[in-house]
């Protein structure tokens, strides 16, 4: 395949993953180049020129290069043919910019790093579980939940009825935290946000 878009990280990366399901809803061909950023090797302060506070993805179009998955995301929407990806009118686009923005702020934390990797991903690597940090983190998982529930109200997706850049940007989240038991005992209280689960995991890669 001969690209002319390159995303820069890896698939474990909740945000790179938001940025393959963007490009895959519009039909996009890619390629993606791996970049380890835990490898604490000379490869991650090459890709600094990419990225300067280096961070994964990075994304690249011919000579366009930009970081930061919600402007890639929209770049991505906007500068392609397909389906569009964002909601039509200025204040369903808002909605969509906030959700991007509260997973970002008050849910990636608690849900990924706080609970998916103290009980999914540091028992498999035999690492200790920080039960004190999951404890903290779940009232904060929960605020965040039926945040993104009370945003969404009756709609089939988070803010429109076919997939937005907000579902993308959340749905990564919630693949490692529904992993948790801890998280599938929340979203369960949540039945919208469960028949949102199914159909956006139906609907994307
Ligand atoms: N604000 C960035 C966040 C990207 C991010 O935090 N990526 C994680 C992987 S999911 C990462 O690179 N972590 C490495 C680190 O924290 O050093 C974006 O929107 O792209």
């Amino acid at each position: 395949m001969n690209a002319e878009v390159t995303v820069f990280g890896a698939r474990y990366s909740v945000y790179v993953r938001a940025v393959l399901m963007a490009l895959e809803a519009k039909g996009v061909p890619y390629e993606l180049e791996p970049v380890d950023i835990f490898a604490q090797d000379e490869t991650v302060e090459a890709y600094r020129k990419l990225h300067p506070f280096g961070r994964i993805p990075a994304f690249r179009h011919g000579e366009f290069v930009l970081y930061e998955t919600a402007a890639i995301n929209r770049y991505i929407d906007e500068g392609f043919a397909g389906p569009p990806l964002q909601p039509a009118t200025a204040q369903d686009r808002a909605r969509m910019v906030q959700i991007m923005s509260v997973t970002d702020n008050y849910g990636y934390r608690p849900l990924v790093w706080d609970i998916y990797v103290e009980r999914v991903s540091n028992p498999r690597e035999g690492k200790p579980v920080n039960e004190a940090l999951i404890a903290a983190a779940l009232p904060k998982a929960r605020s965040y939940v039926q945040a993104l529930c009370d945003l969404m109200g009756g709609k089939l997706f988070l803010t429109d009825e076919t997939p937005t850049l907000a579902d993308f940007h959340a749905a990564p989240v919630f693949g490692y935290f529904l992993e948790a038991a801890e998280g599938l005992r929340v979203i369960n209280d949540y039945p919208g946000l469960v028949d949102w689960w199914e159909r956006i995991s139906a609907s994307a890669a």
